[in-house]
């Protein structure tokens, strides 16, 4: 095993790599080049996602079943309208986790005013900072006319034109029923109970945004995990279709800021619903968001090819192992 492979669960690592077996490999002077400089216009890639949800919601917990927070630096806006949003900075990935709110006082009213000046900015390209917004909603509250009056309200009209950059999941399936033990802690998994209520709970938000807005949004449901009272944490489910959901809807070019900041606690990508293979789909999607990445022309897919099996397939272990815990899907797409 080559040295470097311990790098491979950094993002800047795995770019490193791919250099690396790049330049050891007898290409003509020119692909390597060529290949290089779309490796650089790939790994200076960005993705901004805000998080915005009810406090308790699981907004944390969230970002660190998916990523994992520890890897992350933590700070929060610049700007005084911003002060309160704190800013997860992974390598090519901030995620905005905004304050929760939803109670209707003067508090909500500076948020939501954080919210839509962070949604309006742009960086120096002119393009907007926010790509994907994942609207958080409790699957233990009977009320989610707050949430959904605060999607029709402030954040649907940003995305009139790309309602797929809207994202809304709910959360803690485990605790959807209050009474009786409906999810089974061995196995991990929801009764059909839970099941049925949480389908109903998506179908509710999905007809209440469309009937008040037109648009169409097609929420999932997960839990992000927890921790019982002074117990064990138990693990995520449904985060690996959360991930998915993510990654398909982050625009193609940009689904490479995900290699090395995958979550490498293998549990939280473990249980799902089965309806997919949730993590088999995001690994295609990044592999396949390299090989035709819209702003690099033919230009990766082509040159990969250029270089023949043993690079490609190098090509491939390097990615593979940046995709963490889900990471084993990716070494058998090439
Ligand atoms: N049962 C259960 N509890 C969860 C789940 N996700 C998060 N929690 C718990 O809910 C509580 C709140 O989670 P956080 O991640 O801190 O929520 P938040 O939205 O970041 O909260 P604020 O930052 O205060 O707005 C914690 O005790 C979590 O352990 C879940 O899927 N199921
Ligand atoms: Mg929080």
């Amino acid at each position: 095993m080559n040295n470097s492979n311990e790098n491979l669960t950094t993002h800047n690592g795995i770019f490193s790599r791919i250099n690396e077996i790049l330049l050891e490999c007898n290409a003509s002077e020119y692909e390597k080049q060529k290949f290089m400089r779309h490796l650089m216009e790939a790994k200076n890639q960005h993705l901004g996602l805000m998080i915005v949800g009810p406090t308790g919601v699981g907004k944390t917990s969230t970002i660190d079943a998916l990523l994992g927070v520890e890897k992350a630096k933590i700070g929060t806006g610049t700007s005084p309208e911003t002060m309160e949003i704190a800013e997860y900075d992974f390598e090519g990935i901030t995620i905005y986790d905004t304050p929760g709110f939803g109670d209707g006082t003067d508090a909500d009213k500076r948020h939501a005013e954080d919210i839509t000046k962070l949604l309006q900015d742009t960086n120096e390209k002119g393009e907007p900072i926010i790509d994907l917004v994942l609207i958080l909603i409790d699957g233990t509250s009977r009320d989610i006319g707050t949430t959904i009056n605060l999607i029709n309200h402030l954040l649907i009209h940003h995305f009139k034109d790309e309602p797929g950059r809207l994202l809304i999941a709910v959360n803690k399936a485990d605790r959807a029923i209050p009474v009786g033990n409906h999810w089974d802690y061995e196995a991990n998994k929801p009764d059909e109970a839970i099941v049925k209520r949480m389908d109903e709970t998506v179908k509710t938000i999905r007809e209440r945004i469309y009937t008040s807005t037109g648009i169409n949004v097609d929420p999932i449901w997960y839990c992000a995990g927890g921790k019982e009272e002074g117990g064990e944490k138990y693990p995520a489910y449904n985060v690996s279709k959360l991930l998915s959901y993510i990654v398909s809807a982050t625009p193609k070019e940009k689904r490479v800021v995900f290699l090395g900041n995958i979550n490498t606690e293998e549990t939280d990508y473990l249980y799902d619903d089965g309806a997919k293979n949730y993590n088999k789909e995001t690994a295609s999607s990044i592999w396949e968001s390299i090989l035709t990445c819209a702003s690099i022309g033919a230009g990766i897919g082509a040159s990969i090819g250029a270089f023949g099996g043993p690079v490609a397939a190098a090509i491939g272990a390097a990615i593979g192992a940046g995709l963490g815990a889900i990471g084993r899907w990716a070494c058998s797409l090439l």
